[in-house]
């Protein structure tokens, strides 16, 4: 398959060939002292004592690690959504990310409820045109008829998407309730594709926030009031339960709190195929952020699900470090201070996101690996390994293989730097992680084979990143047939016995 691929970006040729020399090549289960030599924008050669043309850009790496680029698998760049647009788009928000580590976005192709996939799919493509780094989508099913049956076929078929989000949550807007889900993941898992949901009961939500409103509560403190840990607990094993029946692989997105790592761990120890996606923010942040007096701070914080009680954040960790959560995201969807300020009076009107996709490399190496939480093999399995398999792009990304897009970081272990929304790439006025000095920085990122980030200097070209089509799964699926007597819901087993 490496073989195979394209060999030029979308400019039609690569700058130059790369030679990283003098580090350790650290990868999802190996560490390894080596050079890596990169050519046409792919990986050429690693091992030690390489030679490199005279015109290869030399990086020393001594002392410091090579490790596969940060894969963010879920991003929301320019996203309308709640009567305004993210104010990151597609050529800022990869700019930001490579400027942290990350080189691949998996981002969200998200139709309003009657609005064909395809179409928006198309208009999602032309936005995210202006990429200058790899990008690929996810997309929701936010409603079902024929046509979502019919284009679930040809995005799976003939433009690269493996994978559907069904939102729990959002009643009114975009929630997928259980018809949804269960039409959905029936015909998912008929393609090949694998689904993911966002895990909150949509109804409990609606119905607590009109309580919180009904006491007078407007205000942010008010949005994690309305959607309490049990509300994700419940829609995180109900689609767990589901897929089970229709015996589909599952992904549950921004899992944030005991309650929807306890059902995934639950069913993987029963052999069902769920993984669970956790973000940064909600590994190191908690719910004190909402009691803050300052509107726009806690208006800053308000996303979905909310950041949890202190004690969340300690399980999301172990969740991590036992392999029952087995991907790290950030959910970038930034909104500043004047779009947040729409929920002024009503925190249900607050429009949900944050960003995070330039620091999650920092701060998963400065509270993972610097606490002795993950090992360094464990830090890449999280950040780019693994989502790469799960979302069927390895070894292609997230490997320091040859024949591997040249997608790679030089890492300094002993770096530091203090994170700040005076200082940040990306475009929001805030930043969550705002003072928090971490130690493991990139310092260089390299993309397509290309010198992206150096010496702290972003260079990168609008439009050069590429859509990256993810494969289908259709042979694994064909092994999950022949699973099918054994995991079928009882009544079809007992009417196959009666037959
Ligand atoms: O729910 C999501 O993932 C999108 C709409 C981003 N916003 C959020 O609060 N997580
Ligand atoms: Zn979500
Ligand atoms: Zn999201």
């Amino acid at each position: 398959v490496l073989a195979q691929l394209p060999l030029t970006n979308k400019r039609g040729e690569f700058d130059m060939s790369t030679l990283i020399r003098g580090g350790t090549v650290v990868t999802a289960d190996d560490a390894f002292r080596a050079d890596v030599y990169t050519d046409e924008g792919v990986i050429k050669a690693v091992g030690e004592n390489l030679d490199a043309p005279g015109d290869a850009r030399v990086i020393d790496a001594g002392g410091q690690l090579i490790m596969p680029g940060g894969i963010d698998p879920h991003t929301h760049m320019e996203l309308p959504f709640m009567g305004t647009v993210a104010s990151e788009d597609f050529y800022t928000g990869t700019c930001a990310a490579a400027a942290g580590g990350t080189t691949m976005c998996i981002d969200f192709v998200i139709p309003a409820p009657q609005e064909p996939l395809l179409e928006a799919y198309n208009k999602w493509r032309g936005w995210s045109e202006k990429a200058a780094a790899d990008y690929s989508f996810h997309v929701a099913a936010t409603w079902w008829d024929d046509s979502v049956h019919r284009d679930m076929a040809t995005l799976v078929n003939e433009k690269g998407v493996n994978s559907f989000k069904h939102f729990m949550a959002y009643k009114g807007a975009i929630m997928a309730d259980d018809e949804i889900l269960v039409n959905s993941f029936v015909r998912a898992k008929e393609l090949g594709a694998i689904c993911t949901v966002h895990a909150e009961n949509g109804e409990l939500v609606f119905k607590l926030q009109q309580e919180m409103k009904d006491r007078g509560i407007t205000g942010p403190e008010g949005h994690p009031l309305s959607r309490p840990p049990e509300v994700e607990g419940e829609a995180a094993n109900r689609a767990i339960r589901i897929a089970q029946v229709l015996n589909v692989p599952l992904y549950v997105v921004h899992n944030s709190c005991k309650e929807s790592l306890e059902a995934i761990t639950r069913a993987r120890q029963e052999g069902q195929r769920v993984y669970g996606e956790v973000l940064a923010g909600h590994l190191v942040i908690d719910d004190s952020v909402y009691r803050n007096p300052d509107f726009d701070f806690a208006a800053a914080h308000v996303m979905s699900p909310p950041f949890r009680p202190k004690g969340h954040q300690e399980a999301l960790w172990r969740g991590l470090q036992s392999g029952n959560l087995q991907t790290t995201a950030t959910d970038h969807c930034c909104f500043c201070a004047d779009q947040k300020a729409a929920g002024a009076d009503d925190f249900s009107l607050i429009p949900n996101g944050t960003a995070g996709v330039e620091d999650r490399m920092s701060v998963m190496w400065d509270q993972g690996v610097v606490t002795g939480r993950l090992t360094p093999n464990e830090f890449v399995a999280a950040t780019s390994t693994n989502a790469a398999k799960i979302f069927n792009i390895y070894p292609r990304k997230g490997s320091v293989n040859v024949g591997a897009d040249a997608d790679l970081i030089v890492w300094d272990p002993e770096g530091t730097r203090t994170i700040s929304a005076k200082t940040h790439h990306q475009n929001i006025d805030f930043n969550i992680f705002e003072g928090m000095t971490v130690k493991g920085i990139n310092t260089h990122t390299i993309s397509q084979g290309r010198v992206v980030w150096a010496d702290g200097q972003l260079d990168m070209e609008r439009g050069s990143g590429r859509y990256i089509d993810r494969p289908a799964f259709a042979p694994y699926y064909a092994a999950m047939e022949r699973r099918e007597d054994l995991l079928a819901p009882t009544a079809v087993n007992r009417a196959k016995a009666a037959e």
